[in-house]
């Protein structure tokens, strides 16, 4: 549960634990600059409480005379800061004990213990960020790839907000129309029936887009779940180590050489993969290869993708066939490996079973590249291959996206259909509120419960 106090003055330890160059203690609220004052120490004669906002200063955290740690201070005052609230930022020492002595000599001084996110969660309550901005905070700091970062930029500096915004002005704009003509209908505003069915339609296709690039936005934050499957010795580890371009996985002539499952996330083109070399045993001879079959099953129920792979220089056996059967309803890419080899494979009965089929060497790394175009082929599906799109990759934000594009296509039913403008109207309603839920101009304590709670405390 957080704390919704806004009186309250908090203070967290903002650094990822462990040994480091710097660790940071932040302070936001009414009573921050009280504390530095009270814990401060400037060097040289600089006065304490005249700190000027965004200046830095030097000198000792001390209590009672005794210096804990000798530190830089950062000055932030309201309300140009993170929170909108006057904010300290010590750097100290990176060690774990100087960090805690430190947070500890503040709580002791009157803040108390920020929850996850409550900075955050004070930029939007007061009013600096939107709640769309505020979910990109922690989409920036758990990016995995360039292009994950580049999508929740654009939404952290207000790209999706902009584009959200613009379509609930437009449904803002119909209903006061509709509403002037129930209002004051014997003044003869009459309902402008095609103005409003041409706005209706403009909202419809804007959501649409916003929609439509809401797979690979997901794709993007969350990454996607590919796993290798094939039967043993066909090349999965030298795959996946050619894909890590590194030896991460046992690569040997001995069939049944891995025996459990290697989880890895590669950038690959921009996306985040995360990428299981399975065990190839199919008929288990003993309690660790019965649980790792298992657990390479498991693997492949859950992927988004199967890359399944086969032996160029080898026919098409049961084994292949059991496998074949078992990725049936699965997204899947064939890949046929060990070209380098003489080619005994049956290629047509491949082709036949599945739509995508790649050719390539896993030992020398040749076509890797053919699979990684397959790949992207099939998260943006020939459509949004540039990393700057803006795109829609929270599942809050899909869900209330979807909510309204229903809601408008009711509307446009009913206004097709020639019923009571209410109906329209009602829809219409309902559907700018799950764009004010989206945006956080309308919350309740459980969404923001649910979204900061997720954050790392300091954050
Ligand atoms: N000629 C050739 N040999 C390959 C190729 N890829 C893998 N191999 C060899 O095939 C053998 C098995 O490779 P692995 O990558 O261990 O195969 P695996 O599918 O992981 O095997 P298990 O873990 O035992 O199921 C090794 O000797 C590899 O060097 C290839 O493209 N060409
Ligand atoms: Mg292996």
């Amino acid at each position: 549960m957080l704390e919704d106090n806004l009186g309250d003055t908090i203070c967290a330890i903002s650094t990822a634990p462990g040994e480091g160059g710097i660790g940071i203690v932040r302070i936001s609220g009414p009573k921050a600059l009280a504390i530095a004052n009270k814990i401060f120490f400037p060097a040289g004669k600089a006065k304490r409480a005249e700190f000027k906002s965004y200046t830095m200063h030097y000198g000792n955290i001390s209590d009672k005379g005794k210096i804990i740690d000798e530190v830089i201070l950062t000055v932030m005052r309201k309300p140009k800061s993170y929170t909108r609230e006057d904010i300290v930022e010590i750097n100290c020492h990176g060690g774990i004990v100087a960090l805690r002595n430190v947070l500890g000599l503040t709580l002791a001084s009157g803040a108390r213990l920020a929850s996850p996110g409550e900075f955050t969660k004070r930029a939007f309550l007061n009013g600096r960020i939107d709640l769309t901005q505020a979910e990109a905070v922690i989409d920036v700091i758990r990016a995995k790839t360039d292009s994950a970062l580049k999508v929740s930029l654009g939404q952290l500096s207000g790209g999706l907000s902009k584009e959200i915004s613009k379509i609930r002005q437009k449904l803002l704009d119909i209903l006061v129309i509709l509403d002037a003509n129930i209002d004051f209908p014997e003044e003869g505003i009459g309902l402008d029936a095609a103005e409003i069915s041409k706005g209706i339609a403009y909202i419809d296709a804007e959501l649409d887009k916003l929609l439509d690039s809401a797979q690979a936005g997901r794709v993007l934050r969350e990454g996607i779940h590919v796993v290798i499957c094939g039967k043993p010795n066909v090349g999965k580890s030298s795959l996946l180590n050619a894909l890590l371009k590194k030896e991460r996985s046992i690569v040997t002539p001995v069939a049944g050489t891995t025996r459990d499952t290697i989880e890895e996330i590669i950038d690959i083109k921009g996306i985040p993969v995360r990428i299981v070399d399975t065990a190839g045993i199919l008929a288990p001879r003993d309690l660790i290869e019965r649980k790792a079959v298992k657990r390479s099953r498991e693997y492949i129920k859950l992927a988004d993708l199967v890359i399944i792979l086969f032996d160029a220089s080898s026919k098409l056996d049961g084994q292949d066939r059991k496998l074949i059967k078992e990725v049936k309803n699965k997204n899947a890419i064939a890949v046929i490996n060990k070209i380098d080899l003489k080619s005994r494979i049956e290629k047509d009965q491949i082709l036949k079973e599945f739509s995508k089929v790649v050719r390539l060497c896993a030992k020398s790394a040749k076509n890797i590249n053919n699979l990684e175009d397959a790949l992207c082929e099939f998260v943006f599906k020939g459509k949004l291959h540039a990393p700057e799109f803006l795109a829609v990759s929270n599942l809050r934000h899909i869900r209330a996206l979807r909510n309204a594009k229903k809601l408008i296509s009711q509307a446009k039913e009913s206004l097709a259909g020639k019923l009571s403008q209410e109906f329209i109207t009602q829809d219409l309603k309902d559907a700018c509120a799950y764009l004010d839920k989206l945006l956080g101009k309308s919350f309740s304590e459980d969404i923001l419960d649910r979204i900061f709670t997720d954050f790392c405390i300091g954050k």
